[in-house]
């Protein structure tokens, strides 16, 4: 196991469900940090931009509209290997599927609303860091 970083969204479903609270509930019950933290909203632009590799997908307009429908908070979660403690934590992609205990089954919708992001990789986790955090604003614990 080894300390990594990684990049998490609550997203403008879970935000407007008023659920910020339980969400970190659960990333901190399962052994993440917080280490940074706040509420932004997304610019067309940004949304088009962080999700680029989706581009091509026929649900990318879709997702786009929705990550801008309201504001969400960005975080940077520290712990033994965050990135796949955050996925295992978050559950699966569609929250009809997602299992029981996780934050997609308790707080998501289905595919399209499904409250959190997390990076899927390391190389992912740092451009995404990047993306939303200046190296002012990340917290160095150790
Ligand atoms: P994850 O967020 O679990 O890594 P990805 O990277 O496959 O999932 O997809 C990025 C985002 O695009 C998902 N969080 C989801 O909101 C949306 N998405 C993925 N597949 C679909 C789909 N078939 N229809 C609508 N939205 C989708």
């Amino acid at each position: 196991m080894s300390l990594e970083q990684t990049l998490s969204i609550v997203k403008p479903d879970a935000v407007k469900a008023n659920v910020i609270g339980g969400i970190v509930d659960k990333l901190e019950r399962g052994g993440l940090r917080i280490v940074a933290q706040k509420m932004i909203r997304l610019t067309e632009t940004q949304a088009q931009s962080f999700y680029a590799e989706h581009k091509d997908r026929p649900f990318f307009s879709d997702l786009i509209k929705f990550m801008i429908e309201g504001p969400v908070v960005v975080q940077i979660l520290e712990g033994d290997s965050a990135i796949s403690t955050n996925r295992d934590i978050m559950g699966a992609t569609n929250s009809k599927e997602a299992a029981s205990g996780t934050i997609r089954h308790a707080f998501g919708t289905d595919i399209e609303r499904n409250a959190v992001h997390g990076s899927d990789s390391q190389q992912a986790a740092e451009r995404e860091i990047a993306f939303f955090f200046s190296q002012a604003e990340r917290v160095a614990l150790s």
